[in-house]
C-alpha cells in the first residue's frame, strides 16, 4: 500500500490496528490519515497540505525529509544493519555517545542508550536505585515525582507519572515509594505568562516537607519535566527548578530532568537544563534525538554516577539494557540529525525565534474562549476555557477544526500544544496563528 498514493479504507480495513493514545471508535468512524511530509509539511493521502506546528509529536526538529538522514540510514543498513549490543560494539555507537557528550551539560559524560522516551526514564529510575546501592545508600528506593507529570508508559514512567488516567488502570500494580510534588500551573497568578511565570518559586520547597515527611535516607532521586509538555506546557516558574536542584543537593538526592520534550533545541539551547542553568544527575531524551525518524532514546549520566558503577571487580557493571540499544540504524540517523542541528544551528535557532514566536502567540489574548497563553523557546500552549460538564470538548473539537483548514496541532484536554520545527519561518509562524485565530472565530 503506497502511503502517498489516495486511500479508501474500508471500516474493516482500520480494525486490526489498535491505536495508541487514540480514540480508536471515534477515529475509525472518521480517520484522519497522512501520506507524506517534507520540510515544515504534512500532506494527506488525497494531497491535502496540513502545516505541522509540533514537529509529528515533538520530534521531529529539523523537519521533515531530511536527505541527509535518508542517505544516512540507507548507508548504514547497507554496512552494518544490526550488531549485538551486548558485549559487542560499534563505531557509530561510540561515535554517538562522544556527538552527546559534546552537547550535553559539562560533567554529564557518559550515555546509555534505549528506544523510546519510556525505556530511558525506566532506565535512569533504575540507575538512580543502583548508584545508591552501590555507595552502600541501599536504603535510598523512593522517588519524587509531581503532579501532571508525564515520564512515558512503562511501569517506572507510569508510577512516577502524575496524570491520573494515565494510572488509574494499574494503579495497584505500580512502583512502591513514589511520591509527588505539587504541579506548578496556576492560571489566577500566571495566566498570560510570557516565558517563565512570576509565581510559584515557593512550590519548590514542597520538596523540602516531602523530604522530612519521607526522610532523606529513603530518597533516591526527583525526576522533573524541565517544561511539562504532555500535560499542557507547564513552563518553571522562575528560580524553581534552581531552588529544587538546592534542595536535591542538600539531601544527596540525584535530580532526573526528563528531557524527552525539552532536549534538542526545543527551549534555545540544546538542553534545558543549559537554558535555565540547572544541571541535573542524569537527562533523559529521545524524539529529537534522530529527528524522530528512527526510534531512539538516550539517558545521559553524570560523572560521578558512572564512576560509580566502573569500581568493583571485573564484570558487566549494569544488569540493564536492550537488543536495540545503540541500534546501528538509529546511530546513524541520530549522527545525521546532529550534524544538521550544528551546521544549521538548530539547537540554539528557538531562541532567535523565540520572540516573534511569543508575540504571535499572545496575540490570540482575547480570542474566543482563551484562558491562556503561555510559551518558552518555540513551546507554545493555548488553554481553552472548557465546556460546561464536557471537559475536553472543546479542545477536541478546536484541534479537528485545525486539521480540517491544513493546521496539526496537539490537544490535551482543552489545552493546545505547539511545538514546530525548528526550521520554521516567520512566514510559517503567521500562518499558523491566522489559520488558529480563524478556527476560534469559527467555535
Ligand atoms: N518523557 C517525556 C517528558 C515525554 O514527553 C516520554 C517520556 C515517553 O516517550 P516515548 O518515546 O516512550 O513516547 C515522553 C513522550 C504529547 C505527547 O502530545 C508527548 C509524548 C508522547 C506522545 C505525545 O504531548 N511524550
Amino acid at each position: 500500500m503506497s502511503t502517498a498514493a489516495a486511500w479508501s479504507p474500508s471500516r474493516a480495513d482500520l480494525e486490526a490496528y489498535w491505536m495508541p493514545f487514540t480514540a480508536n471508535r471515534q477515529f475509525k468512524a472518521s480517520p484522519r490519515m497522512l501520506g507524506k511530509a517534507a520540510g515544515v509539511h504534512y500532506w494527506t493521502p488525497e494531497g491535502r497540505q496540513i502545516l505541522d506546528a509540533v514537529a509529528g509529536l515533538w520530534c521531529v526538529n529539523a523537519g521533515h525529509g531530511r536527505q541527509e538522514i535518508v542517505e544516512a540510514v540507507a548507508t548504514q543498513l547497507g554496512t552494518l544493519d544490526f550488531a549485538p549490543a551486548f558485549q559487542m560494539g560499534h563505531p557509530p555507537g561510540f561515535e554517538l555517545a562522544n556527538a552527546l557528550k559534546k552537547i550535553a551539560p559539562a560533567g554529564l559524560d557518559h550515555v546509555f542508550f534505549t528506544n523510546s522516551g519510556s525505556e530511558s526514564v525506566d532506565t535512569a529510575l533504575k540507575i538512580a536505585l543502583a548508584y545508591h546501592r552501590l555507595r552502600g545508600d541501599a536504603g535510598r528506593t523512593k522517588i519524587i515525582s509531581r503532579e501532571r507529570a508525564y515520564h512515558g508508559v512503562n511501569f517506572g514512567g507510569t508510577s512516577v507519572g502524575g496524570i491520573g488516567p494515565n494510572r488509574k488502570f494499574w494503579s495497584a500494580s505500580l512502583i512502591p515509594g513514589v511520591d509527588y510534588l505539587p504541579h506548578t500551573h496556576d492560571l489566577k497568578r500566571n495566566a498570560f505568562s510570557r516565558g517563565e511565570p512570576e509565581h510559584g518559586i515557593e512550590l519548590a520547597e514542597a520538596l523540602e516537607q516531602l523530604v522530612a515527611f519521607h526522610d532523606p535516607s529513603t530518597i533516591a532521586a526527583v525526576i522533573i519535566e524541565p517544561i511539562a509538555g504532555s500535560t499542557g506546557v507547564l513552563v518553571p516558574p522562575k528560580g524553581y527548578l534552581r531552588r529544587i536542584r538546592e534542595i536535591c543537593d542538600k539531601h544527596n538526592l540525584l535530580l532526573i530532568f526528563d528531557e524527552v520534550i525539552t532536549g534538542f533545541g526545543r527551549t534555545g539551547s540544546p538542553f534545558a537544563a543549559q537554558e535555565f542553568g540547572v544541571t541535573p544527575d542524569i537527562i533523559t531524551g529521545a524524539k529529537g534525538l534522530t529527528n524522530g525518524c528512527v526510534p531512539m532514546g538516550c539517558v545521559i549520566v553524570s560523572n560521578a554516577i558512572h564512576n560509580a558503577f566502573m569500581q568493583g571487580p571485573d564484570g558487566i557493571e549494569l544488569f540493564h539494557g536492550y537488543t536495540y540499544s545503540a541500534h546501528p540504524v538509529a546511530c546513524a540517523a541520530a549522527l545525521a540529525t546532529l550534524g544538521i542541528y550544528e551546521r544549521e544551528g538548530l539547537l540554539t535557532r528557538a531562541k532567535t525565534l523565540a520572540r516573534y514566536w511569543e508575540d504571535a502567540l499572545h496575540s490570540l489574548r482575547g480570542a474566543n474562549a482563551v484562558i491562556d497563553l503561555r510559551n518558552y523557546g518555540l513551546i507554545g500552549a493555548i488553554e481553552l476555557e472548557p465546556i460546561p460538564g464536557k471537559p475536553g470538548a472543546r479542545g477536541f473539537e478546536v484541534y479537528l477544526r485545525c486539521f480540517e483548514k491544513g493546521l496539526l496541532v496537539r490537544q490535551t484536554g482543552d489545552i493546545i500544544a505547539l511545538s514546530p520545527p525548528l526550521i520554521i519561518e516567520r512566514s510559517h509562524v503567521d500562518q499558523i496563528f491566522t489559520l488558529f485565530a480563524d478556527v476560534l472565530r469559527s467555535l
